[in-house]
């Protein structure tokens, strides 16, 4: 019996499904799985018949495969995977190649790449993104680990991955150590923004113009058409379509609350940590965490007055404001991407990453949750410039947000009136005017620190690295604080 290509551990719903990809591509695949009933039941089930190996204990996964080994993870993100590499190594070669596609927070991956590659081994830690039919029929992947690791993977990762009109896969090489789960992270942290648009656009609709579900339906078709054209419109379309059992749109239905998984906090947690302003994502984050307070907003709404103003144009100017949403939901995203990317751009020089920003657009251009035209646009513009430093800057986004700037200001303006929260365009919206602000009143602020704390500030009329500090009072001293703060 021929070895296998690759082993998989993990026969859940993202395992499955990748092993039957992987084995539809024409690779040989062994798997194992914690539970090994799973096992039985894959491999007479789904998997019968098929070019895929059950096995019964590591040992007899290990054994089954080709060297260097492959072997792939894709168990619940955490303690398992670590516990599965602490199995694993005793059992492995030098040069074998431990992968994990789970959503693992990118410092442990750093820090796994590290250990196992102090025991000789090599470490792919990578982001898959598509869910359960991407992981089927072709996701985006995102690995990083070690670089020698990925001439072995890329065959496999390249074949199973989703593909773009001309070919090109959504998947390649990102970087070293933790740098695949740090744009895997980053990509999560974009769908929030993403779907909160969505969602500001249609809570607009809803409550400012008083649509119902059908209507915001054909809206959502209509713009589907336009540079909105994604994954996130084409599913918003079909969820307003469709009905419950009592004939009523289902999405009348669904309680206001939404969850989430943790990789939107992390990418925000990121970006304080790197002293990015990655405000429209932070405000998704937030907008989740205040939709799960559903009790105490049904009080608040009683406490403090829970309605909307109304819209009262004529039909024209109510097709006019849909339109200005919808410029104000595409303005809105060029800025969250704009964040996303300074975020990736200032983590890969913290952590000594060579990452190709327009490769990353290519491998979120397909099979991943916010696959889009639009970041067709944003591989353009890194092309031209792959040391871009934001994407506003870039001729494309220029004009593009130059054109849409005051139907967004008039979209935030009327949403302010009416009372209804649209937290991510605002903030995407104070972050463009900040961006494009020569001054901003930070010297008011280091005044302030500089009174209290003896923090210093410099000087518009000295050379920057100069510090000083008034006595603001009279009696305080000369003496500055020992750590200027920048
Ligand atoms: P789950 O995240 O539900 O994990 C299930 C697998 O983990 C099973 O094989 C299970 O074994 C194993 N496992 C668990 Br749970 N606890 C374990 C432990 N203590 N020790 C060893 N194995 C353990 O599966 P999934 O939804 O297929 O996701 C797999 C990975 O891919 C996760 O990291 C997830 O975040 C990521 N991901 C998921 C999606 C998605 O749409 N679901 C998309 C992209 C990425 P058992 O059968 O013995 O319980």
């Amino acid at each position: 019996m021929s070895k296998c290509d690759i082993g998989l551990i993990g026969l859940a719903v993202m395992g499955e499904n990748l092993v039957m990809n992987m084995e539809s591509k024409g690779f040989r695949v062994a798997v194992f799985n914690r539970t090994v009933e799973k096992v039985t039941n894959f491999v007479n089930g789904r998997a019968a018949g098929k070019n895929i190996v059950g096995c019964m204990s590591l040992e007899e996964l290990v054994d089954n495969l080709e060297k260097p080994r492959r072997i792939m993870l894709m168990v619940k993100a955490g303690k398992p995977v670590d516990d599965f590499i602490d199995k694993l190594i005793p059992l492995l070669e030098e040069g074998d190649i431990i992968i994990d596609g789970g959503n693992s927070h990118f410092p442990d991956t750093i820090r796994r790449c590290e250990y196992v590659e102090s025991k000789g081994m090599r470490f792919i830690g990578t982001g898959v993104s598509g869910g359960e039919e991407g992981a089927l029929n072709g996701p985006s992947m995102m690995p990083g680990g070690t670089p020698s690791a990925w001439e072995y993977v890329k065959p496999i990762f390249q074949a199973i991955c989703a593909k773009v009109e001309d070919g090109s896969p959504c998947c390649d090489w990102v970087g070293e150590n933790g740098a695949g789960h740090f744009v895997k992270m980053v990509h999560n942290g974009i769908e929030y923004g993403d779907m909160q648009l969505i969602c500001e656009a249609y809570q607009l609709m809803r409550d400012n113009l008083g649509m119902s579900a059908e209507e915001m339906h054909e809206v959502f078709k209509a713009w589907k058409k336009t540079e909105l054209d994604s994954y996130l419109i084409d599913i918003t379309t079909d969820i307003l379509a469709y009905k419950d059992e009592d004939g009523e749109p289902i999405v009348n239905h669904i309680l206001d609350t939404a969850g989430q998984k943790g990789t939107g906090k992390w990418t925000a947690i990121a970006a304080l940590d790197e002293g990015v302003p990655l405000t429209l994502i932070g405000e998704a984050v937030f907008s989740r965490c205040l939709s799960a307070m559903k009790s105490e907003r049904v009080n608040a709404s009683k406490a403090l007055g829970g309605s909307y103003q109304k819209f009262n144009g004529t039909a024209e100017e109510k097709a006019a404001f849909i339109e200005s949403i919808r410029k104000a939901l595409l303005a809105s995203k060029i800025i969250s991407y704009a964040q996303g990317y300074t975020l990736m751009r200032t983590a890969a020089k913290t952590y000594n990453w060579n990452l190709n920003y327009g490769g990353i657009a290519l491998m979120w251009r397909g099979g991943c949750i916010i696959r889009s035209v639009f970041l067709g646009k944003i591989k353009e513009a890194y092309d031209r410039d792959p040391s871009l430093s934001n994407l506003l800057l870039d001729p494309y986004f220029k004009d593009k947000i130059a054109s849409l700037v005051p139907e967004w200001r008039t979209v935030v303006a009327s949403a302010v009136l009416a009372g209804v929260p649209t937290p991510a365009f605002a903030s995407a919206l104070s972050y463009f005017d900040g961006y494009r602000s020569e001054f901003l009143p930070a010297n008011l602020l280091q005044a302030q620190r500089d009174y209290f704390g003896a923090h210093t500030y410099e000087r518009l009329d000295h050379e920057r690295g100069e510090f000083f500090h008034t006595d603001w009072t009279g009696h305080g001293g000369n003496t500055s604080a020992g750590v200027y703060n920048a």
